[in-house]
């Protein structure tokens, strides 16, 4: 188990501190455990209406794919009805969902994003 020791400087007129006058206590404490940020996916839904060419440009605009990359994904979902676009914290996923299905509604596409836990 980690811990981390803290010197605690004890001043001149500190109350009788138990340190047999060193000075100094050391004081364990333990060190705090940050868990690592859960991720999701950002997963494309395939629709019979978008325009593949709205699609590789989504993924290229909000998933920053190259036109190779964003061609792959796309045909993938065109093919087997799903894809991910990108794994990201839960803020930045949530964020993408929405500004792809907004100007998928803009463009008048019913295109579709999901969250998944990654
Ligand atoms: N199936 C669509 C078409 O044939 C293309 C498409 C691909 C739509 C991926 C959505 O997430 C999607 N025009």
């Amino acid at each position: 188990m980690l811990a981390s020791h803290i010197l605690a400087s004890n001043g001149p007129d500190d109350a009788p501190s138990g340190d047999e006058g060193q000075g100094a206590v050391v004081v364990e404490r333990e060190t705090a455990k940050t868990e690592p940020p859960r991720l999701y996916q950002v997963v494309m839904l395939n629709d019979d209406y978008t325009p593949m060419e709205f699609v590789v440009l989504a993924l290229q605009e909000f998933f920053h794919r190259d036109f190779e990359t964003a061609t792959q994904i796309m045909l993938k979902i065109h093919n087997e009805g799903r894809g991910v676009c990108g794994v990201y914290s839960k803020d930045v996923a949530a964020t993408k969902v929405e500004l792809v299905t907004a100007a998928a509604r803009r463009a008048g596409h019913p295109l579709q994003c999901i969250l998944e836990n990654a």
